[in-house]
C-alpha cells in the first residue's frame, strides 16, 4: 500500500488530505484494487475506471449522513477501501468475506444490497423525496453507468426527477461500455454530447463573456443565465428538456476537477446531472485494451481445504463445457435449421452464449440492453408476428420481466422459449444474483412449461421439442460445467411432462431434476456400494410433473427424495407434493433445495454441499430417511 492510503480509512482520513495529494492516493486505490482483484477475483474494469470519480464524492460530500446510491454496486470496491474496509479487502467475493456489490449489513455507507442494474436513480430519488418530507437538509447523489441509465426503471425515475426536482444529483458514469460495447439510442446521444464541443463550449463560452464584461464574481449569474437561455444556444437537450440541470461533460480521471466540480454542484438544489466521462479499466493496460474480458476476472486463489466428502462425485474424464457453451452450440444448430428462430439478450451476449449466435446470425440477433421487461416484450411481438424468439435471461435479472412474461407472452400463449442461465446456486456473485426463484415464479403462469436438462445432449433435445411442441417454456441450467453424460449419454425421447428413469432399486426413490440428476445418481452408486439400491429419476419437467410416475413410484416407494438447485418455496419439490396430495396421498416425501433465505457469496460447490444438495446430501437424506422410516417401524416400548 502506498503513504497517503496508509494514512486513509474513511471520508474523514480522506478529507484531511490536500485536494493535490488526491491523484496520488487515487494510483494507490488503484493498484490495490488491481493487486487485490487479479487474485480474489471481481468486476476489474469498471472499478480501476471509478476510482477518481468515487475519491471525489467522497472528498465533498458527507456521507452517510449525505446519501450514496452506487448503480449495480459491482463499481463500490474504491468505495470500499475508502469506508473502513481497506484491511478486509483482500476477502473480497470470498466466503464470510466482503461482498462484491454494496451490501447494507456491511457497512452504514452501503445503503442497499444491489447487483441488478437501472434501479439507482428510483432509490436515489425515494431518498430524496423522503427527505424532502423529513427536512434533514440532507443531499442524495445516486450514481449510474451509461448502460444502466437506459434501463426502464432508471427511465421511469428520471421522468419523474425532472418533474418533481427534489435535491438529486444524478452522476452518469459513461464509459461506452456497459459489459459489452453499450447499445442504444441513448448511448449515440452520450457520445454526441462527448464528442460535439458545441454544447459543452456553450456554457463556459458564456460564463466567460459575461465575466468579462461584469468580473468574476458574476459567474453564477452568468451561469443562471444561461440555464435560463439554454434553450437557445443547444436546442434539444434531453436532460435540459426533461427538467434538469445539465453539467459536463467532465474529465473523470482529473480528479481535482471533479472535486470541484462537485464543491459547486453539492451548493445547489433540484434535479441535477453531472456526465462524468471515464474509461473502463483505466490505469492497466490489458483492461483497456478489452474490457469486455476484464470486466469480470476469475479468482486466482488456491481452493481452501475441505472435508473430504463422504460421496465422492468421479471427475469427468474429458474437460466439460459450460451449460452456457452447450446452449450456445444447441442454438446455433436449431438455428441453422429453423429460420424462424431470432434469438435476444439484455445486454448479456457474452454471459448468455449469445456472441456466439451473434457471429453466425448477426441479422437474427438482437440486444436491448439492461431492459429485461423489454426484451421479453419484444419476444412476445416477434413470436406474434411468426418469428421464434429465443430469450437467453439469467434467471435472476428475468425477475424484472415477470408481468412482461405473464401479460406479453403466456397470456397470449405465444411462443417464446427462455433460456435461463446461471439458474441456481452462482457462486461468488452472491446474493443478488443466486437463481433461486424461476420455478416458483413462473410455475404459477397458466400455460408455462419447464424443463431441466440433466447434461448437454438433454438440453439440445429440450431445446427442439420446446420449437416444435405447443407452448411458452423455460429452460433452466446453472453457472457451471455440463456433467459428464451419465449411462454413455442415451437420452430417451423428450416428451411432453414425461420424466426419465435412470436407475431402478426399492430401497427409495430421488426423483432430481436438472442440475441436481447428476449428483443425485452419483449419491444412488455410492449407496450401492452400502446395499441400499434406490431409483432415480431425471425428471425433466417441473411443470407440467409427471404425475403418472409420481404417483406410482410413491406407492412403490418407501418414501421419495426430490432434489433441486432452486428455493425449497415454491419449486420443483413443492409441485411434486401438490401433484401428491392431489391425487390423494399423503406424501412421504424429503424436498433438498435451496433454504428459504438469501444466499451469501462463497465458491458454488461449497454452497451446494451446505444446502445438502450435493451427492453426499442427497445420500445422507436417503440414509435418514431410511433411518426415519425404520425407527417408526419399531415397536414403542412399553
Ligand atoms: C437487471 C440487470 N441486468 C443485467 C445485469 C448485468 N450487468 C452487470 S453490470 C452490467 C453493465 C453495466 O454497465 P453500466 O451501467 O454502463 O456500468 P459500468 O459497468 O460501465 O460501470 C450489466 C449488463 C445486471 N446487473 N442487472
Amino acid at each position: 500500500m502506498g503513504d497517503l492510503l496508509d494514512r486513509v480509512d474513511s471520508p474523514e482520513d480522506l478529507k484531511k488530505l490536500a485536494p493535490e495529494e488526491l491523484p496520488a492516493l487515487c494510483g494507490e486505490i488503484r493498484q490495490l484494487i488491481l493487486d487485490t482483484v487479479l487474485r480474489t477475483g471481481g468486476h476489474l474494469a469498471t472499478n480501476l475506471g471509478s476510482v477518481e470519480l468515487t475519491t471525489a464524492l467522497h472528498y465533498v460530500y458527507d456521507f452517510p449522513r449525505d446519501h450514496l446510491v452506487l448503480d449495480v454496486g459491482h463499481q463500490a470496491y474504491a468505495h470500499k477501501i475508502l469506508t473502513g474496509r481497506k484491511s478486509r479487502f483482500d476477502t473480497l467475493r470470498q466466503e464470510g468475506g466482503l461482498s462484491g456489490f454494496t451490501n447494507k449489513d456491511e457497512s452504514p455507507y452501503d445503503l442497499f444490497t444491489t447487483g441488478h442494474a437501472g434501479t439507482a436513480l428510483s432509490t436515489g430519488l425515494g431518498m430524496a423525496c423522503a427527505e424532502d418530507v423529513l427536512g434533514t437538509g440532507r443531499k442524495t447523489v445516486a450514481v449510474i453507468g451509461d448502460a444502466g441509465i437506459g434501463a426502464g426503471m432508471a427511465l421511469e425515475a428520471l421522468n419523474m426527477a425532472g418533474e418533481v426536482k427534489r435535491d438529486l444529483l444524478v452522476v452518469l458514469n459513461d464509459n461506452r461500455m456497459s459489459i459489452a460495447p453499450s447499445n442504444g439510442a441513448l448511448v449515440h446521444y452520450f457520445t454526441k454530447l462527448r464528442t460535439n464541443p458545441s454544447y459543452r463550449k456553450a456554457k463556459h463560452d458564456f460564463a466567460d463573456a459575461v465575466r468579462k464584461v461584469l468580473g468574476d464574481r458574476a459567474r453564477e449569474t452568468a451561469e443562471h443565465w444561461y440555464h435560463t437561455l439554454r434553450y437557445a444556444v443547444v436546442p434539444g437537450h434531453i436532460f435540459e428538456e426533461m427538467g434538469f440541470h445539465y453539467f459536463g461533460p467532465v474529465d473523470g480521471h482529473d480528479v481535482q476537477a471533479l472535486v470541484r466540480e462537485l464543491q459547486d454542484l453539492r451548493k445547489a438544489g433540484g434535479a441535477r446531472l453531472l456526465h462524468v466521462v471515464t474509461e473502463k479499466g483505466h490505469g492497466y493496460e490489458p483492461a483497456l485494451k478489452d474490457p469486455v474480458k476484464f470486466h469480470g476476472v476469475k479468482p486466482n486463489l488456491p481452493k481452501p481445504a475441505e472435508a473430504a466428502p463422504d460421496v465422492k462425485v468421479p471427475p469427468a474424464t474429458a474437460p466439460q463445457p459450460s451449460w452456457t457453451k452447450a446452449f450456445a452450440d444447441a442454438l446455433c444448430d436449431l438455428a441453422a435449421e429453423d429460420p424462424r428462430v431470432v434469438a435476444i439478450t439484455a445486454a448479456m451476449p457474452d454471459g448468455t452464449g449469445l456472441n456466439q449466435f451473434a457471429a453466425r446470425f448477426p441479422e437474427r440477433t438482437f440486444d436491448v440492453g439492461i431492459c429485461e421487461q423489454h426484451a421479453v416484450g419484444l419476444a412476445g411481438g416477434m413470436a406474434a408476428a411468426g418469428a421464434l424468439p429465443v430469450a437467453a435471461i439469467y434467471s435472476t435479472f428475468l425477475q424484472r420481466g415477470y408481468d412482461q412474461v405473464f401479460h406479453e407472452v403466456a397470456l397470449q400463449g405465444r411462443k417464446v422459449i427462455f433460456a435461463l442461465d446461471r439458474a441456481g446456486i452462482v457462486g461468488s456473485d452472491g446474493v443478488s444474483h443466486t437463481g433461486a426463484f424461476d420455478l416458483a415464479y413462473l410455475r404459477t403462469l397458466p400455460g408455462m412449461i419447464l424443463m431441466a436438462p440433466k447434461d448437454a445432449p438433454e438440453l439440445r433435445e429440450m431445446l427442439r421439442f420446446a420449437a416444435t411442441a405447443p407452448g411458452v417454456f423455460a429452460i433452466r441450467y446453472p453457472r457451471d460445467e455440463v456433467p459428464p453424460a451419465i449411462r454413455g449419454g442415451k437420452t430417451a425421447p423428450v416428451e411432453m411432462g414425461r420424466a426419465e428413469t435412470l436407475l431402478e432399486g426399492p430401497d427409495g426413490a430421488i426423483v432430481a431434476y436438472g442440475a441436481s440428476v447428476y449428483p443425485a445418481w452419483c449419491a444412488a452408486r455410492a449407496l450401492e456400494r452400502r446395499d441400499v439400491h434406490v431409483t432415480v429419476v431425471n425428471a425433466r419437467f417441473a411443470k407440467p410433473v409427471d404425475r403418472d410416475l409420481l404417483l406410482a413410484l410413491h406407492r412403490a416407494q418407501p418414501f421419495l427424495v426430490t432434489v433441486e438447485d432452486h428455493s425449497v418455496m415454491g419449486g420443483f419439490g413443492a409441485a411434486v407434493m401438490e401433484a401428491l396430495a392431489e391425487a390423494g396421498e399423503s406424501p412421504r416425501v424429503r424436498v433438498l433445495g435451496i433454504p428459504d433465505a438469501y444466499q451469501d457469496h462463497a465458491e458454488r460447490d461449497r454452497l451446494l454441499a451446505r444446502h445438502g444438495i450435493d451427492a453426499d446430501g442427497i445420500a445422507r437424506a436417503v440414509l435418514a430417511m431410511r433411518e426415519a422410516r425404520a425407527d417408526a417401524a419399531r415397536p414403542a416400548p412399553r
